[in-house]
């Protein structure tokens, strides 16, 4: 199954015979007062920079989200989408929860979006799967509901199932619909990761469909979170996770790995060019 993104460049092609496709999780607020504060008084300027540097670094989709406490989200969306797209030729995957910030930013995007997200929630599948098949979209479905989210990853994979289902009615395919078995933190439960594995697994057998996951999101309060992140991310692709989101600056080497010991890098090439690409920033070369 493949999901095809396109930006101003190349498609970006998501599937298990492709390499990992990392999309870059830094254009967010959460955990960044500055791009906090800055984004409440309107000022979008960090917004290139944090393009560049992460396709430089590997990403080949950029995640924006500008979900700050007060921000209108509807104004900024899709002036920090266009931003975006002035200074790298990637897909986005515009990342709110507000339908009509949604809409408006892909009114402004160039090529092909991934719209983040859709669940399981009736009036989240309401409102934004028809958005969505009007822009011609493809779409993270997230495996939570009404109930909230299962703790058993059988339930997890049958909202994936009603999410395909509901967008197949709207006339989205099968393969623009990637799913997010969903990562919580491991502080809160420490059987969390081991249920997003799971999870991911079973819906890659059974349903076939691209998966993506915030890899970032499992570390959070623990010490050493960079080791976390690395050490579940190759548990993430190993499990099926095609399409992660994460940090570029730090975990686009472990991806390149990851995919080079499961057969997924002919030669190593990837790895290698990642490592030098890496290797140059280091030494400011
Ligand atoms: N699934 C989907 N979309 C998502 C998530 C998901 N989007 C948002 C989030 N989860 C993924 N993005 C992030 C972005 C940042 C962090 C974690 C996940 C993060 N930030 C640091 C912090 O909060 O401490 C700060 C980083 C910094 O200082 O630079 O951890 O699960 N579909």
């Amino acid at each position: 199954m493949q999901t095809i993104l396109k930006g101003t460049g190349q498609e970006v092609i998501i599937s298990p015979d492709h390499p990992t496709v990392i999309i870059g999780e830094r254009i967010n607020p959460t955990g960044r007062k500055v791009f906090s504060a800055e984004l409440q008084a309107g000022d979008l300027s960090r917004i290139p920079q944090d393009a560049v540097a992460q396709v430089r670094a590997g990403a080949a989709v950029l995640d924006v989200n500008v979900g700050a406490a007060g921000v209108d989200e509807v104004r900024l969306l899709p002036l920090a989408v266009q931003m975006v797209q002035e200074v790298v030729d990637v897909p986005v995957c515009i990342d709110s929860p507000n339908p009509e910030a949604l809409a408006a930013a892909l009114k402004v995007v160039k090529g092909r979006a991934l719209v983040n997200s859709v669940n399981g929630e009736e009036a989240r599948l309401r409102a934004v799967l028809p958005i969505v098949a009007e822009y011609g979209a493809a779409v993270i479905g997230l495996c939570m509901d009404d109930d909230g989210i299962p703790t058993d990853p059988e339930a997890r994979v049958a909202i994936a199932e009603k999410i395909l289902q509901r967008a197949e009615a709207v006339g989205i395919k099968p393969q623009d619909v990637i799913i997010d078995p969903l990562v919580l933190t491991i502080g809160a439960d420490h059987r969390a990761v081991l249920t997003t594995l799971t999870t991911a697994s079973m819906i890659r057998t059974a349903l076939g469909s691209n998966l993506t996951a915030g890899a970032s999101n499992a570390s959070h309060g623990m010490p050493e979170r960079e080791l976390l992140n690395t050490v579940f991310l190759t548990g993430l692709i190993q499990a099926g996770v095609n399409a992660p989101i994460c940090n570029p600056l730090k975990n686009a080497l472990a991806v390149r790995a990851a995919d080079l010991m499961l057969g997924r890098d002919e030669m190593g090439m990837n790895y290698i060019m990642t490592f030098r690409q890496h290797q140059q920033q280091q030494t400011g070369g």
